[in-house]
């Protein structure tokens, strides 16, 4: 074969990968654009330097077809809005995805070019496919760590640039102590 077999173990408490893994974190500060009113610097919201979510995925998969990255989002809100990644397209529009959730629960968020929004739930023991075409971002509405496995081409490429440009349509907050899906 082209590309070798490859087996990792997940491990737990904390979460992680044996062996060499990449460790990318996420802070408030690196979401500024995201999280609703947080370009305003004079309504600050909370502490910038808080961990949002980290991504662990394996050193060197690149030659493979098929990949995989663990997300793990903190719970808690940046104002009434629970943390949530960054999200994206896929700059191939014919790479899908598959997630599937190892901890926790919340929603993932899939929009197209266009705006329009539709969500699933992801939660321990579910999987969710993500279709070519919609971004995704992945909002943690629980009271634990929401940790989910993604399997994907790492040929995909991600554009994250067209959300920066328009954002998301939809916005997860809490409104009487519940999770709800509202106008951006
Ligand atoms: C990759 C897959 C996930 C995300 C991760 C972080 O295609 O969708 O591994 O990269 O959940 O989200 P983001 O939007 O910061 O890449
Ligand atoms: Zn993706």
């Amino acid at each position: 074969p082209r590309v070798a077999a490859f087996a990792h173990k997940v491990t737990r408490e904390p979460w992680g990968l044996d062996g060499t893994a990449k460790i990318d974190i996420r802070r408030q500060k690196d979401l500024a654009d995201c999280f609703a009113g947080q370009k305003d610097t004079d309504c600050p919201k909370g502490d910038p330097e808080k961990e949002i979510y980290k991504v662990i995925s394996p050193a060197e998969q690149e030659q493979s077809d098929l990949t995989y990255a663990i997300t793990i989002i903190q719970p808690g809100k940046v104002g009434d809005e629970y943390h949530m990644t960054r999200g994206h397209f896929h700059k191939r529009a014919d790479a899908g995805e598959l997630y599937f959730g190892l901890s926790g629960s919340g929603v993932i968020l899939m929009q197209d070019r266009l705006g329009s929004v539709t969500k699933e739930d992801i939660a321990e023991g579910a999987v969710v496919y993500i279709p070519p075409g919609l971004a995704h971002r992945t909002v943690n509405t629980g009271q634990g760590e929401l940790v989910f496995l993604a399997a994907y081409s790492p040929q995909a490429g991600h554009d994250y640039e067209s959300i920066v440009r328009r954002g998301f349509s939809k916005r997860v907050v809490e409104r009487d102590g519940r999770a709800e899906l509202v106008d951006a």
